[in-house]
């Protein structure tokens, strides 16, 4: 039946057979053979509905995930197999979208997944970005970045007729909408609504990513998060945050209009969820549409603080959104006298100013508008609730303690397990059922096999295939050789000082000068890294130097590299996330405790069978609850003693560098002959300088318990039944993590659709 669709297909499209069509015909073929299986979900026509704003969606790339979803996945490989085809290989030929920056993008990516696998009547709303992200090369051990245009004449995505206009202080711009379906697991369908300026101008784009920031017209969607280290690049943000919240709340009031509901009520009939506060101006936007339909300020009010509820993904100052006010005015000044007016009510009502809207530079705390005029505040792992009701946010929990409330995230099984992993998932399928596959839960019955010699042995078979299958890959796309009986230690997240990804380079510094005093290890160990530095953040970039650096290094000196090999892959995405780890002995979950909120690709690890190696940091905490002592390795200071440092503004890096002749060492080597010989001296002197005088995120605090734990991790893979064992125990217990879980207690507690 699919075959002769496909067929079909083929034959009408490019007028041949399935055997005669190269990959790219195949994979267009497939791509409109999948678009006309897809069903959308009409049985909620009348229920309240969430929309889900996010300035991200990090989607990866679909049809796999379609097909899977659809049932169709094991036929169309059939197929496909029957003509000598390989899903794989067509695959290749699919753009990933990069409309995000890492975990907060993936997290909504993973949602709607779970959104509509549970058949919930909600939408994704956010920006249709030409270039998304940008791309990421390496030259001279640098990181340069490019354009990574995604958007082909046929794709996912779908134009529609829906526009609307959108008005600034200096120009109305008209969107225009897009539409992607989001296929549920054997479950219908519903939307990611992606809008876009029809004025945009690609051309635009010189040298890399530099564009005219000026002309916004041309401009406003063609990059995600573009470089906010001048006042245009904040500006340009503003205009994008407020393109996408004007073009939800006018679409949200026009879908009410179309059901004739009274917009008195809207709360009845929708819930927004405001992820993190990059949408917050929704807020202001739709008090200002309700009262322009003759609803009084005071309703208006209280309508929309029944309708949206906020989420907060961080605690790291900088990345807590403080508009100032004349930035406001020169944007969308109509949206001023509102957060005047919502400031105004709150300083009334409240004597403490730390609570108010507007603090005394004029800044807006869009944060504390969010809390204020929502029904819920929550965080993203029980640690970073935690940390928000008794630190960061204390002073708004004491004000309204029934708005706060915790959901730990999630991710979705079908893309990070029955996709990326389809030796583990049949193998587990062969154990336990495939009942895991719509109830994670069920992973729990491996634990029935956990000394199970034959099973533990099977798991490692299976680990060792996706590292031949990695190997061949990164040989394919870099060119890299590296030895699959050797054990992968991966780090792959966004570049960021707090995730430290320079405590793991010393910790490669360690191991190289090990090597060289003739302390070798049992095993070669390859550390693997994937990472994109945001492009004004020259101390990530320096980071990120010094990892290239090492590799080059490491790679030309026959002592060591027997014994270690460095990788940083290019260009880290979703794509290359898939390939990485199911193939992953050693997760490296390293952040300074109190900083990750959650992290997510944390749980992926976890449940392709990776064991962890982490500090007290985020979802870490509640890995650790569910696997015990014996399955994972944590290490460093915990977060109320790192919070205390911070309070006491008692931490001198200094004193450690000064003070240990080891940590000495290790950060010395960064400056050495050897390192200047193949790195940039201005870069190198910079981290350098960074650590010692600075450190902010506290690497030397922790360095020596990581060194001293990770070791220890090294010596107890050489048992390999018993690190077996641990990988299958993390495999069991991983069934928590499942999105699916996240999103039903949204719905229970929040959404209640
Ligand atoms: O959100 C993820 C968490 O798992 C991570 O721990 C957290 O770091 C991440 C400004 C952010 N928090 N904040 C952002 C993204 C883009 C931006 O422009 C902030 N990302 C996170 C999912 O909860």
């Amino acid at each position: 039946m699919i075959e002769r669709e496909l067929q079909a297909i083929t034959n009408s499209r490019y007028n041949k057979g399935i055997a005669e069509c190269n990959n790219k015909e195949l994979y267009y073929a497939l791509l409109e053979l999948t678009k006309g299986s897809i069903q959308s979900n009409k049985k909620h026509k009348n229920g309240r509905k969430l929309y889900y704003i996010s300035a991200e969606f990090l989607i990866g790339k679909l049809l796999s995930n379609h097909l899977i979803n659809l049932g169709l996945f094991d036929e169309v490989n059939k197929i496909l197999c029957k003509y000598q085809k390989k899903l794989t290989e067509i695959e290749e030929v699919e753009p990933e979208p990069s409309l995000g920056n890492g975990g907060l993008g993936r997290l909504a990516a993973c949602f709607l997944d779970s959104i509509a696998t549970l058949g919930l009547n909600a939408d994704g709303i956010g920006l249709n970005y030409h270039f998304g992200l940008f791309k990421q090369e390496f030259d001279n051990n640098l990181q340069i970045e490019t354009i990574n245009p995604w958007i082909q004449p046929v794709s996912w995505l779908n134009k529609t007729n829906r526009t609307y206009q959108v008005v600034f202080k200096d120009f109305t711009a008209t969107s225009i909408l897009y539409e992607m379906d989001v296929t549920g697991y054997h479950n219908g369908s519903n939307k990611l609504r992606l809008f876009d300026i029809q004025t945009l101008d690609e051309s635009i784009v010189k040298n890399g990513i530099i564009f005219d920031k000026e002309k916004i017209a041309k401009n406003l969607t063609l990059f995600l998060y573009p470089d906010d280290s001048d006042e245009q690049g904040l500006l340009l943000r503003i205009y994008q945050q407020y393109f996408m919240v004007s073009n939800a709340a006018q679409l949200i009031l026009d879908e009410c209009r179309e059901e004739s509901y009274d917009l008195r009520k809207l709360h009845e009939y929708v819930v927004i969820q405001i992820n993190d506060t990059h949408p917050s101006l929704i807020i202001p936007e739709l008090i200002r549409l309700l009262t322009a339909e003759g609803i009084s300020i005071d309703e208006a009010i209280g309508i929309v603080s029944k309708t949206c509820a906020y989420t907060n993904h961080t605690i790291l100052a900088e990345a807590l959104e403080k508009w100032p006010l004349a930035y406001l005015e020169q944007v969308v000044p109509h949206l001023v006298p509102i957060i005047n007016e919502l400031d105004a009510r709150v300083k009334e009502k409240y004597e403490d100013l730390s609570v108010a809207i507007i603090d005394k530079d004029n800044r807006v705390h869009m944060a504390h508008m969010d809390i204020h005029y929502g029904f819920s505040v929550n965080g993203v792992a029980a640690l970073h609730t935690k940390i928000l009701k008794e630190e960061e946010l204390k002073a708004f929990y004491k004000l309204y303690p029934e708005k706060f409330n915790n959901k730990t995230n999630g991710i979705t099984f079908r893309r990070w397990l029955l996709h990326c992993n389809q030796p583990l998932a049949q193998y587990i399928e062969q154990l336990i059922g495939d009942g895991f596959k719509t109830d994670a839960a069920k992973l729990e019955q491996l634990l029935q096999y956990k000394d199970n010699k034959e099973v533990l042995l099977s798991i490692e078979r299976i680990k060792q295939e996706n590292k031949a299958v990695l190997k061949d890959y990164l040989m394919e796309t870099q060119g890299i050789e590296i030895d699959v009986n050797s054990i992968f230690d991966i780090q792959i997240k966004r570049l960021h000082e707090y995730k430290r990804q320079q405590m793991n380079a010393l910790y490669i510094i360690y191991k190289y000068l090990e090597v060289k005093k003739g302390n070798l290890p049992k095993k070669k160990i390859t550390m693997i890294f994937g990472a994109k530095a945001a492009p004004a953040y020259t101390i990530a970039k320096d980071i990120i130097h010094l990892l290239l650096c090492l590799q080059e290094l490491i790679d030309h000196d026959p002592e060591v590299n027997p014994y270690l090999k460095v990788v940083m892959v290019e260009n880290y995405n979703v794509t290359k996330a898939s390939k990485l780890i199911p193939a992953c002995d050693i997760s490296e979950q390293i952040s300074l405790a109190s900083k990750e909120a959650s992290g997510t690709g944390n749980m992926k690890f976890m449940l392709n069978g990776a064991v962890t190696l982490g500090t007290e940091d985020g979802a870490n905490v509640e890995i650790h609850q569910l696997v015990q002592d014996d399955n994972i390795y944590i290490f460093g200071k915990k977060s109320e003693e790192v919070i205390e440092h911070y309070r006491k503004a008692d931490y001198v890096s200094r004193v450690y560098y000064e003070e240990d002749a080891l940590i000495h060492e290790l950060v010395e080597f960064i400056l050495s002959r050897d390192m200047l010989l193949i790195g940039e001296k201005r870069n190198l002197v910079r981290l350098y300088n960074e650590l010692i005088n600075k450190d902010w995120f506290m690497t030397l605090l922790d360095i020596k318990d990581y060194i001293k734990t990770k070791d220890q991790m090294l010596e107890d893979y050489m048992d390999r039944q018993s690190f077996n064992r641990k990988a299958l125990i993390n495999i069991a217990k991983a069934g928590y993590f499942s999105s699916d879980r996240t999103i039903q207690q949204y719905n229970e507690d929040i959404w209640r659709l």
